[in-house]
């Protein structure tokens, strides 16, 4: 996570020069190239390099699966449940506000050879959006029409699209993606066009080859939908789609993740699910409250004063002057360790 103020970098050219920096470190240097010419890369398994990752990613979805349905999917014999949500139809599950379900998706999200390369193209205080997962089944006729064809940037209500983009997309493949696996279908390159695909441009789309255990990261405004599945069995995906801090989510995660899930993970995660947002207010007595401490009955400035603790952790709160320069909107809460302790202990001996 790239922590500078933001008058050290300012411009999208210097927050690039920056965000490289991480690509470099993590060996996806490549990825980001493939990124920049076609608007998708793979991160093959052996780069992900972590098959147990896959395989309790892939255990939870079918847990939550079955819960949902009582039928527990079967990738071989192609056994499901339907599920009843907006985005499932006859050749597919959709599945959403998951997240608390299983601590596997807290890694998924914070993933360190996914997250440097949204944070290149979405900038500081990228948020998640959503997680999604697909369970989707032999149906060559009734899948939808024209292979549900989109540029996931559907929010912004302009032509052309923005650059940067305000939001980029991973799927994690649990299963194998060919074309008759029903894979991701995309036009390369189309991420270049700044616009909305037209009817009938679906007929430019390629399949996104992939064994399972892939992640195939995408541009906000890559052209794509998805293959019918032709083979029998299933594919099985789950997405994580990410957003510029300044963009409305598409699930509200603080109400869906536990004290003990915040515990355990760190001030990105926090960041990621806008816990700590002091936006959204609801009531006057939150006014420039963090979300995480709204409704304790303490006041803005005893928040923003006083040390607060969380699940047995003491924590000092610093608006966050990472992501602009003024109204960050959201604050950092820094556990206190000995050393912070220390500085902490000053700062309040200080009246200003
Ligand atoms: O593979 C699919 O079903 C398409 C998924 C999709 O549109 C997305 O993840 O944004
Ligand atoms: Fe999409």
């Amino acid at each position: 996570m790239i922590r500078k103020k933001w008058s050290e970098w300012r411009t999208w050219e210097n927050w690039k020069k920056m965000a490289s920096q991480q690509i470099e470190a993590r060996g996806l240097t490549g990825n980001l190239e493939e990124l920049e010419a076609q608007g998708y890369t793979v991160l093959s398994p052996e780069q992900m390099g972590d098959p147990r990752l896959i395989e309790r990613t892939t255990k939870a979805l079918l847990r939550i699966s079955e819960k949902l349905t009582g039928v527990r999917p079967n990738a071989e014999t192609g056994e499901y449940g339907h599920i009843d949500h907006p985005g499932s139809h006859a050749a597919q599950n959709m599945l959403q506000a998951f997240l608390g379900e299983d601590p596997v998706f807290e890694e998924i999200i914070q993933h360190p050879l996914t997250l440097p390369l949204i944070d290149y193209y979405l900038g500081p205080g990228c948020l998640l959006s959503a997680l999604n997962g697909f369970v989707k089944w032999q149906d060559p006729v009734s899948h939808f029409d024209n292979l549900g064809f989109h540029a996931d940037t559907h929010l912004y209500p302009f032509e052309p699209l923005p650059d940067p983009p305000m939001v980029f997309n991973t799927n994690w493949c649990l299963t194998n993606y060919t074309k008759d696996d029903g894979s991701l279908a995309v036009v390369p390159e189309s991420h270049k066009l700044r616009r909305h695909p037209r009817p009938g441009e679906a007929d430019q789309a390629v399949p996104v080859e992939a064994p399972a255990g892939s992640v195939i990261v995408f541009h906000g405004n890559l052209w794509h939908g998805a293959f019918p599945r032709v083979n029998p069995g299933l594919r099985l995906t789950v997405t994580a789609f990410y957003s510029a801090h300044y963009c409305r989510p598409q699930e509200h995660f603080p109400g869906q993740v536990s004290e003990e899930s915040l515990a355990r993970n760190g001030e990105r995660f926090r960041q990621l699910l806008n816990v700590c947002d002091t936006l959204g207010i609801e009531d006057s007595r939150d006014c420039w409250a963090p979300r995480w401490d709204r409704g304790s009955g303490k006041t803005e400035r005893q928040i923003w004063r006083e040390t607060i603790v969380h699940h047995d952790r003491e924590y000092r709160i610093e608006k966050d002057d990472t992501i602009v320069n003024h109204s960050a909107g959201y604050a950092r809460y820094i556990p206190l360790d000995r050393k912070e302790k220390l500085k902490y202990k000053k700062l309040s001996n200080n009246p200003h």
